[in-house]
């Protein structure tokens, strides 16, 4: 890129004030003086969006003239947060809008607390998916993003009675102020109806009949870099009625059958309309993505061009959703150009990269072919026939077995894994364990197959969201003792370590650390009631809820130390802070939360504790949660079953903030070892040689375990004993869940370990200053996981992507 702008303050606070003035005049004919904040915010946002709207424009513009290649990131989720701050960091106004409005007697952090959080994500894949988004902007790379503009996206997560309910997250309702209708470039999707083959002078054509055609809107959000003048663009597609047939639908709950397509992030996939739903959403993005990008191509580069697609255009099929981007490709060639099979089927793979997010078979998605035909008559042909030519292939070269299990079609099931992945030209874990198991266990078949196509990328954070937005004294502090060139270049924090041995710079993180926590507690006692000591240990585990990241190893030691206080036997303070959202019909997890809060009511309640225990679950866990929460953190649980969480990212995200990991050797938690040493992480745990060997000889009794234990023993039994009270079937559950013979998740067998991991917490815990060494060391090496390296990797070795090249300020 050709600008990197070092400048923190790119506007003096006078020039902002003036700029918000006279914003609060035009649009709202009122002063500073008589605005709400949600005036204030808007007219900052409208402040931002001329900041960045010539950028925006000037970015486009050198991406498409110059010929630069772009990537496209087809994701289901994307999860950016709020943007106000992180628009002001980007363009260089953040100090001066937070130093400007403190003139005015405002608060920047109350203004930007208006602003909803985009629910268009449920966990770490869309939060990475956002990082992305940021980081291709910042590091200078043409890389758009295409997923959906569900309107209530997930839902909103309420406890009543310590249960989950589920609510709308109504986020669009005061209007999105990022985002940009561009109705010019709507696209129409076809769903269902028949489709008949016919020779149309030579070549096979389809001709669609009796099916719903769908308009796709899109609504562009600019995704603005660091410092750099470059803003790309992220691309969500609303469903409307298609204009020519509004007389098909008259009344309301017409529309609504098709407007109802984006509505929501993940339809209930435990019945049949759900799952259509999602399938029905997953080939509009999808559809809708692709044909915007070939009528781009076309009107760039030509259509006589379109064999050299691949030069100019990288699509990235994230996790299996938008696995049918494959599929699709070929269509819009095939049927739509007149491209020879053969010739499409290279550009297509050429095209493609496909990114592997889990091991779980339960997210590895498979459609059945009657609802697959149904709904996409014409892809379910074209899907066939790239089989039919993948098996034929193969026949004589390698053994009738290993075709037979990567077929994409087979036993009535679409194995959408399997379309990606004979579709692309890479294939790529997320962590290097994660990447090693899809290579020797899950798609081992494949592995051997294409050994060329299968590479790791590890995961990455926005280190400038998490320390520069989240911490602004952890920021101040790094200026202070290394410089500000960090906030450019992350490997610069290794330079932090050298204050390893200084006694005012580990006070100062202790000062800070304590700061936080007060602010984490006050938000506590506001959201639920409950008073904690920022002195405590914040313990912290926030992630979605799931069996294998075991929330119940964490539960169970909770109930250890409720059990030990009341025997008398001390430990330090510790609050345990847990957020986590349960798909909603997924019954184990939400017994899991029933139970945590149950837990959580007995202890903080109980007044032979005194204090030394509180147990916090915080509602609606998301990225404006986290950025309070993970700050404030002292000790980040990564405690999954070995072998099952892909990678992680909340242990990348805490880890910047200083807080020690307790870790399994699962996903990037072996790599955030080996950067910060074994002394200064708390590891424990089955590896993943004993996690296979309990599957494979099913040699797994956790009774044996609970029988000959008594401490583990004691604290299973806490969950049918009557010790918790009002929670005496999900208690059941879980005891029944642990004790199963060759229970999956392997909880009671890593308890003995986690508890030994916990003591050493204890104990170095009572050595402020060895935490405080530890945790400045976790802080340097977190510029291991910054996502501008990881997109540096995926742009060089997977996208062949060059920078944008351009005078920015032109
Ligand atoms: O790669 C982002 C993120 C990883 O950090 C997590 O370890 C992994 O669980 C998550 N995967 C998914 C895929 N679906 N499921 N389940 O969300 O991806």
């Amino acid at each position: 890129v050709s600008v990197s702008n070092k400048n923190l303050r790119e506007i003096s606070p006078e020039e902002f004030k003036e700029r918000l003035a006279s914003k609060l005049d035009r649009h709202f004919e009122e002063s500073v003086e008589e605005a709400s904040k949600e005036d204030i915010f808007a007219a900052l946002a409208s402040m931002v969006r001329d900041g960045y709207s010539g950028k925006w424009r000037r970015t486009r513009i050198a991406e498409s003239a110059n010929g630069h290649k772009q990537a496209y990131y087809f994701s289901i989720e994307f999860l950016p947060g709020t943007l106000l701050k992180s628009n002001l960091l980007n363009l260089g106004w953040l100090d001066t809008a937070k130093e400007a409005l403190a003139d005015l007697g405002l608060d920047l952090d109350e203004i930007a607390a208006v602003e909803p959080d985009m629910a268009l994500g449920n966990g770490g894949l869309g939060r990475l998916a956002a990082a992305f988004m940021d980081s291709l902007a910042s590091t200078g790379y043409a890389g758009n993003g295409n997923g959906l503009r569900y309107k209530y996206g997930l839902f909103k997560q309420k406890f009543v009675n310590g249960y989950q309910k589920e609510l709308p997250n109504d986020w669009l309702k005061q209007g999105d102020y990022w985002e940009v209708r561009r109705e010019s470039k709507s696209v129409l999707v076809k769903f269902g109806g028949r489709v008949n083959m016919v020779d149309d002078h030579g070549w096979m054509t389809p001709q669609y009949e009796g099916c719903t055609v769908v308009r796709a809107v899109p609504y562009d959000v600019a995704m603005v870099g660091y410092h750099n003048g470059v803003a790309n663009t992220l691309r969500l597609w609303d469903a409307e009625i298609a204009p020519e047939d509004e007389l098909k639908y008259p009344s309301i709950a017409d529309r609504r059958k098709i407007e109802d397509l984006t509505s929501i992030l993940y339809p209930d996939d435990s019945n049949y309309d759900g799952r259509l739903l999602r399938l029905k959403q997953e080939y509009f993005f999808v559809s809708a993505g692709l044909q915007s990008i070939v009528n781009n191509f076309i009107k760039d580069y030509g259509e006589e061009n379109l064999a050299d697609f691949p030069k100019y255009v990288a699509v990235h099929i994230n996790d299996t959703h938008p696995a049918m981007c494959v599929a699709e490709l070929m269509r819009l060639l095939v049927d739509g150009h007149r491209m020879d099979w053969d010739e499409a089927w290279e550009i297509t793979k050429e095209t493609m990269s496909y990114t592997n997010h889990t091991i779980m078979a339960e997210a590895m998605e498979k459609w059945d072919v009657g609802m697959f035909s149904q709904l996409l008559p014409r892809l379910f042909d074209i899907v066939k026939e790239i089989d039919r030519r993948y098996a034929a292939g193969l026949e004589g070269k390698v053994s009738g077995d290993v075709i037979e299990r990567t077929r994409i079609v087979k036993n009535g099931q679409i194995h959408m894994a399997h379309l990606a992945i004979i579709g692309s030209h890479s294939v790529n874990g997320v962590a290097a364990l994660h990447t090693q198991l899809l290579e020797t266990e899950v798609l081992s078949d494949f592995y051997q197959l294409y050994p060329d196509r299968f590479n790791n990328k590890t995961n990455g954070i926005t280190l400038r969201r998490w320390i520069q937005i989240a911490n602004p004294d952890l920021a101040k502090l790094l200026d202070k003792t290394i410089g500000n060139d960090w906030r450019f270049d992350s490997k610069e924090m290794l330079k932090f370590e050298k204050f390893y041995h200084d006694t005012a710079t580990l006070t100062s993180l202790q000062q800070i650390k304590l700061a936080n926590k007060q602010k984490l507690a006050k938000v506590i006692k506001d959201k639920t009631g409950v008073v904690v000591d920022p002195e405590a240990i914040f313990d912290v585990q926030v992630k979605r809820l799931h069996a294998y990241k075991r929330q119940t190893l964490k539960l169970l030691h909770v109930l250890k130390l409720y059990q030990d206080l009341k025997a008398g036997i001390d430990h330090p303070k510790r609050v345990v802070i847990f957020g986590a959202i349960a798909a909603p019909s997924y019954v184990f997890a939400k017994q899991v939360i029933k139970v945590i809060n149950a837990v959580a009511d007995l202890v903080n309640n109980d007044p032979d504790i005194k204090g030394k225990l509180k147990v916090v679950f915080l509602e609606n866990y998301n990225v404006s949660l986290a950025e309070q929460i993970i700050p404030a953190a002292d000790l980040s649980e990564q405690i999954s079953t070995t072998t099952k969480e892909a990678s992680g990212t909340s242990n990348m995200k805490l880890m910047a903030n200083g807080a020690l990991t307790v870790a399994t050797m699962d996903g990037a938690n072996i790599e955030i070892k080996d950067a910060v040493g074994s002394d200064n992480i708390f590891a424990f745990g089955l590896d993943k040689d004993e996690v296979y060997t309990y599957y494979a000889n099913h040699s797994y009794h956790p009774r044996d375990l609970y029988e000959s234990d008594p401490v583990l023993k004691k604290a299973v039994d806490a969950l049918i004993d009557g010790t918790i009270p009002n929670c005496a079937s999900e208690g059941r559950a879980l005891y029944d869940a642990f004790l199963k013979d060759n229970e999956e998740f392997l909880v009671l067998a890593d308890f003995e370990a986690y508890l030994k991991a916990q003591k050493l917490v204890e104990k170095v815990w009572q050595n402020p200053r060895q935490w405080a060494q530890m945790s400045l060391v976790n802080i340097a090496h977190s510029e291991r996981f910054d996502a501008d390296k990881t997109i540096e990797r995926y742009a060089s070795e997977i996208w062949n992507l060059d920078k944008v090249e351009f005078d920015a300020e032109k």
